[in-house]
Parts: C-alpha cells; sequence; structure tokens
C-alpha cells in the first residue's frame, strides 16, 4: 500500500515517521522526485497540487488533504471525483485555529493595539475596561473551526453570536442563517472574525456593502481566506473608521507581495498564513484512520460535499 506525499509548504519527514508509527505497512512515496509507478500509488495526502496532477495516479483510492481548506481542491477542474475527497480535521488544528482567534479577540477587547501605540510614547494611562458580556464577537462560518471558537469565547463570557448557511445550535451563540441573517448579524458585530470555507456563495463577502452594516469602529480577523475580501473595500473601510483594526492571516496572494499596502497599514496586523499548521503527529492519526476505514471499504471522515464546497 502506497502514499503520495504532495506538498511545497510541509515538511515531509515529520510525516513520514508519524505515519510509519501509525501504519507500518504504509510505503510513504514523495513527489516529484520519488513516485515510482504512478499506478501503484492509493493515497494521496496534498496541498495545494497543481492543477490535473492527480489524474495521473490512475489506482487511487481516496485523496486526504492535508488543511482543513479544500479550495485547492476544488479549483482543480480535472480533479478525479470518483473517489472520496476528505477534509482534514484535527485536533491540534482546531485548537490552533481557537487559540488564533482567542488570542486577536482578547487583544482587540483589552485595547492591546492601544496600549502598544502608548508605550512607544512613554504614555501611562488606563482605558476603561469593558465587561465581555457586552463585547459582541461574531463568527463568520459555525464549521468544526468556528464552533470550538464560538464555545470557548462563550466560555470567557464574551456576547457570542454566528452566521452560517444553515441554523446552528451552540450552548450560548446566537445563531444567524442564510442571506437574511447576514445584515442583523453584522449590525450586532464588534468583533468580526471570518471562518468560512471558500466557496461561490462566500467569495468576496466582505465587500463595501457587508462592511457598512458593521458598527462604527469595528474590529475584523480574517482566518479564512483571502479572497473572502474585496481588499480595497476593506481597506476604505480602515481608512474611514468604520473599521478600527484588523488581523490577516490570509490574502489573495501568499507571500502577501511585499508591496501590499496591508503591511504598512497602522491599523493592520499581518501574519503570514499561520493561524493553525497541521501538526504531523496529531493528525497522521486521522489520516491512519480513514486509510483504514477506505481499506475497510467505509468513506472516508469528513468526505467532501464538492457541491456545498466543503
Ligand atoms: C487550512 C489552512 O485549510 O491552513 O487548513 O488554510
Amino acid at each position: 500500500m502506497k502514499l503520495l506525499f504532495l506538498s511545497a509548504e510541509d515538511r515531509a519527514d515529520p510525516w513520514r515517521e508519524a505515519l510509519a508509527e501509525e501504519l507500518p505497512e504504509l510505503e510513504f512515496k514523495l513527489w516529484p522526485d520519488d513516485v515510482g509507478a504512478p499506478e501503484d500509488i492509493d493515497y494521496a495526502l496534498v496541498w495545494k497540487p497543481p492543477a490535473g496532477e492527480l489524474r495521473n495516479f490512475p489506482n487511487l483510492k481516496a485523496i486526504l488533504s492535508l488543511g482543513a481548506g479544500i479550495d485547492h481542491l476544488a479549483a482543480d477542474p480535472e480533479l478525479p471525483t470518483h473517489i472520496p475527497t476528505s477534509r482534514l480535521v484535527d485536533r491540534c488544528l482546531t485548537q490552533g485555529m481557537t487559540e488564533y482567534v482567542l488570542y486577536w479577540v482578547i487583544h482587540y477587547h483589552r485595547h492591546m493595539n492601544a496600549y502598544a501605540d502608548m508605550r512607544v510614547r512613554h504614555e501611562w494611562r488606563h482605558i476603561p475596561q469593558v465587561d465581555p458580556k457586552r463585547r459582541r464577537v461574531g463568527l463568520l462560518g459555525l464549521g468544526e473551526l468556528g464552533s470550538d471558537a464560538a464555545e470557548k469565547l462563550v466560555a470567557l463570557d464574551y456576547d457570542v453570536a454566528g452566521w452560517s448557511r444553515t441554523a446552528k445550535d451552540i450552548p450560548g451563540v446566537t445563531s444567524f442563517h442564510g442571506a437574511d441573517g447576514l445584515a442583523p448579524f453584522l449590525a450586532r458585530t464588534d468583533i468580526l472574525v471570518c471562518l468560512l470555507p471558500m466557496t461561490d456563495q462566500t467569495r468576496a463577502i466582505i465587500n463595501k456593502d457587508n462592511l457598512a452594516q458593521l458598527p462604527e469602529a469595528a474590529v475584523f480577523i480574517n482566518c479564512a481566506r483571502g479572497a473572502h475580501v474585496v481588499d480595497d473595500d476593506l481597506l476604505a473601510a480602515l481608512d474611514n473608521g468604520r473599521l478600527s483594526a484588523a488581523t490577516l492571516d490570509v490574502f489573495h496572494t501568499e507571500p502577501l507581495p511585499a508591496d501590499h499596502p496591508y503591511w504598512s497599514h497602522p491599523n493592520v496586523v499581518v501574519t503570514p498564513h499561520m493561524a493553525s499548521l497541521t501538526v504531523a503527529h496529531s493528525a497522521a492519526a486521522y489520516i491512519a484512520d480513514n486509510i483504514r476505514r477506505v481499506e475497510r471499504g467505509e468513506l472516508p471522515l469528513n468526505t467532501v460535499d464538492f457541491q456545498t464546497g466543503y
């Protein structure tokens, strides 16, 4: 049984070691130099494969994504769709994203951006502290990642709402859904966090019209995809005060070009698509479990529905 590892962004060695512990009978092949006979490859563990590449492996039994998002696969018009594709759902991946969201929500809630500016000016004063029950956090997307972040924010007493395609029932979280639910959701959101999947319905959702629904001086945190955002509209909202700040982890072009205005905007924090990185030793157990399932003739966990796009 052979697995092909194909990613220009992930280190192969930790995966080779972690999968050898989980499935000693699995042979680890590395794209592009150590592929062997393409017809011998049973599984492809991938991140952003070149379009059409997976067509070259005629006996693949499943495609396993190295990340939670599968837009990197959905964009391939030649993706083999007669076999299942599985999203990565993993404790460390979810935990990492929740840490990122909590870190930045708390940063803005506790005015850490303003305190950082004051430190530069050697200025000593207090900014009134706000009860978290009065801080309205809104999560765009209540899937695996969004719902975990929502639950942890509820545990910290924030006033949490979420917006999703269909209604969700998460204790303590006010659920808005569908096109009609978006404007009222935005109108009650001081800190907006985007954790949406990338689909035709969510592309460019952070645009001038939707940003205009937010209260004055709201904050935006994007840890989903750059294409959720119309960059010029976001920059305009930062410049006209609709938004007071933004933390952005994802961009239309990655790495973010050195001359992009986000880098030097005083109210924007840029992080290099690191909100949650896949941890091989944790995720390998899930990948091995999925391979065992397929070998038993079952579908892998979290098989992607390409109609909904996740
Ligand atoms: C993912 C990502 O989809 O890192 O997991 O963006």
